[in-house]
């Protein structure tokens, strides 16, 4: 078998940041990256490309543009994990052995959760900016929209980038006000949470930017079930006066949002925890049972909100307590919880919430009050922000914007 100083798990955003850093500082063919996509893609994106204002294509790269160029890629998928015996089986049967391992893999969707989903996503007005194919069709249904019943959804479940299933309904309303459209199209907003966002500074402007702009948010509402023929959308109540029964709504538009969790293989394994994520140290990454394995991003336990914003933090730690690790020298440097999510509210404006998902308290790296929208922070999300991934962040020379709130006295 194969053996190698650290094998990482996934080619990610969070994969990646570390291996890059780690291929570089250990040399050639120390690091592998196991990772079975062709493509890589930059998330963030997505609410872009869903509301037409970026392309498709600028959300990706083939893998093996972005893969470090020191490292081994594998192009399979990890079945299982052996931490016992430090090696992991790939998806062709083989075994792979490490000195370390670094679990990446990202969180998993759950579209079959949801009854008819997967048949009817992409199709007659059902869409979801949650994949690859579905986000291509975003705009285009949003812009076939002619009136009519609009619903967004938000599952009950932990998700990536939590914002965005409200940012598009955002993007939407926008862009069929400017069509007109405004006075025969209701909006409705379903979360089966009990608020629109976790942290009040920001829920608060997101309630008056919803209520001004007449967008309707249901909460402890979880879609069940889509009838496509008769273009209903079921609704399981979770909370409330009503909690146990079922909604049933028409819908001409319906933006979807996937339940989602830990993936399988992950939760099949040693090295999950009771609710299958990888069972880290909140503060040092570093895996609870097996010191060897390190654990970071959307499928890891890090009390916090999942986005790639998180990663950039999340990395840095990772990167210096393995590299501790192995030479022995560097002082271990601990999480904070820091995440962000850029929550763009229209074609011109974004309230940048940056907070820590350990404290619930704002982070916020500028001298200006973030919550508020701005298009600084828009054109900071939509032209800067890519361009420091794709050149810094995936290079493992990002990490994150930290050093500017000490810079700017906003720590
Ligand atoms: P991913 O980037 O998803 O990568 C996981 C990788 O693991 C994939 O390449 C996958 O192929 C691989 N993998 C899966 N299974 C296996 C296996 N068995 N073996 C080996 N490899 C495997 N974040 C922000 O910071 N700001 C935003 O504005 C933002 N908006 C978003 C909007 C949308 C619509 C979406 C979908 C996400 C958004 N995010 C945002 C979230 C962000 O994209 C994720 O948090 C981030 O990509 C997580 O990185 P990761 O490396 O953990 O997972
Ligand atoms: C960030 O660093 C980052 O990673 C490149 C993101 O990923 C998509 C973000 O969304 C955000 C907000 C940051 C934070 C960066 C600054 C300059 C505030």
């Amino acid at each position: 078998a194969s053996s190698y100083k650290v094998v990482v798990v996934g080619g990610g955003s969070a994969g990646l940041s570390v291996a890059s850093t780690l291929a570089n500082t250990l040399g050639n063919n120390a690091v592998a990256v196991v990772e079975p996509a062709d493509v890589h893609y930059y998330q963030p994106l997505w609410t872009f490309v869903g509301s037409g204002l970026k392309t498709f294509d600028e959300s990706k790269m083939a893998m093996s543009e972005v893969m470090p160029e020191k490292a081994q890629w594998i192009k399979e998928s990890v079945a299982s994990f052996n931490p016992g015996k430090n090696t992991v089986v790939l998806g062709n049967g083989e075994s792979i052995s490490y000195d370390y391992l670094v679990v990446a893999a990202g969180i998993q969707t759950n579209w079959g959760k949801i009854k008819n989903l997967p048949e009817t996503l992409g199709k007659n007005g059902v869409t979801s900016n949650y994949s690859a194919q579905s986000v291509q069709k975003t705009d285009e249904f949003i812009k076939a929209f002619k009136g009519g019943n609009a619903l967004f959804t938000m599952p009950s479940t932990p998700i990536k980038c939590a914002g965005a299933p409200q940012k598009i309904m955002y993007l939407a309303e926008e862009q069929w006000r400017k069509a007109g459209l405004r006075p025969k199209t209701k909006i409705n907003y379903f979360t089966g949470l009990g608020k629109i966002f976790a942290i009040d500074k920001y829920a608060n402007q997101l309630l008056k930017i919803c209520k001004e702009r007449d967008l309707n948010i249901n909460y402890f509402i979880d879609l069940a079930e889509i009838r496509p023929d008769s273009k209903e959308a079921v609704f399981n109540v979770i909370g409330g006066e009503a909690k146990g029964s079922t909604l049933t709504l028409p819908y001409d538009f319906l933006h979807v949002t996937p339940p989602m969790s830990a993936p399988d293989f992950i939760k099949a394994s040693p090295i999950s925890n009771a609710d299958g994520w990888v069972d880290v140290d909140k503060d040092t990454l570093r895996h609870n049972k097996f010191s060897n394995i390190y654990s970071l991003g959307d499928c890891s336990s890090l009390p916090t909100s999942k986005t790639a914003a998180a990663i950039t933090a999340q990395s840095a730690v990772v990167k210096n307590n393995l590299l501790g690790d192995i030479f022995g020298e560097n002082e271990k440097i601990t999480y904070d919880g820091y995440t962000s999510c850029p929550l763009i509210t229209g074609s011109d404006k974004l309230i940048l919430a940056e907070f820590s998902g350990y404290t619930g308290k704002p982070q916020e790296t500028f001298p200006f009050d973030q919550s508020k929208e701005r298009l600084s922070t828009y054109l900071l999300t939509k032209e800067i922000i890519p361009d420091i991934y794709w050149k810094y962040m995936l290079k493992g020379t990002w990490d994150g914007p930290a050093k500017y709130r000490k810079m700017f006295g906003t720590v």
